[in-house]
């Protein structure tokens, strides 16, 4: 069965969405190269069969999955003789943990870092859209969060400590090999890396090297995404 991917797009093909970049790993780890289709912020009607409004949206055969945690249970469901994206229920269970972790802190803790380099990474059209959904959501403008970023380091540094303290320990969060955890929170990284040439890691920063081999994991998959190679 043939599948396909509608994924977020910015200006000159930048694919960065953290959520469609969770799909992504979480397709190639099943072994599964779908066709991608890109969608800009304002494209809304190409993903309108899905009956929501965001992506990722998986297409399978004769299903329609959109929700990145929703795909990966539809994944593990649908492919249970590829190789295991939990590993089990308990896993599973802590994966979901993870999830939460992203979504809820640190995305939000790195958008404020990225927020003026993702707007320009758009076109003119989802740069109105942009701005106008992310200022009410912010109560502020994207150059004033832009302006302030600096403060917004710390708070940052501070919430890694626990994923680099484990990343010293292990080379990946799931273990000896990645799998659903790590992809969620390379999601976050990815979606730095593809919209912005800030520095979010220091070369010698475990989390770096972690980040590295996942870029070359799958013949160098993500690491060949149009990014600014921060
Ligand atoms: N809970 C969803 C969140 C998906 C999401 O927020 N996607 C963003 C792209 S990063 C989106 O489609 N945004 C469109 C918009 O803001 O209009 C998931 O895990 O897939």
């Amino acid at each position: 069965m043939a599948q396909t991917l509608y994924e977020l797009v910015g200006r000159d093909d930048h694919r960065f969405s953290p959520f469609c970049w969770r799909t992504l790993m979480a397709l190639r780890h099943k072994g599964l190269r779908p066709e991608r289709v890109p969608v800009r912020f304002t494209e809304k009607p190409k993903i309108a069969f899905s009956g929501q409004e965001l992506v990722p949206v998986l297409v399978d055969g004769a299903t329609t999955v959109s929700d990145s945690w929703t795909i990966v249970q539809y994944l593990e469901t649908a492919y249970p003789n590829a190789p295991a994206l939990f590993g089990g229920a308990a896993a599973q269970a802590e994966a979901r943990f993870i999830n939460h972790w992203a979504d809820g802190q640190l995305q939000p803790a790195m958008v404020r870092l990225i927020i003026g380099d993702i707007y320009a990474c758009l076109e003119p059209a989802d740069q109105a859209y942009y701005r106008k959904t992310r200022e009410a959501r912010f109560g502020m403008t994207i150059e004033a969060l832009a302006g302030a970023r600096e403060l917004e380091l710390e708070p940052y540094r501070r919430l890694l400590a626990p994923l680099r303290a484990t990343l010293k320990e292990q080379p990946y969060l799931c273990g000896e090999a990645p799998a659903y955890a790590d992809y969620i929170v390379f999601g976050a990284f990815q979606w730095a890396r593809c919209s912005s040439p800030y520095p979010m890691l220091e070369a010698s920063d475990p989390i770096f090297a972690w980040r590295q081999r996942l870029l070359e994991r799958f013949d160098g998959f993500a690491g060949a995404a149009k990014s600014f190679g921060a």
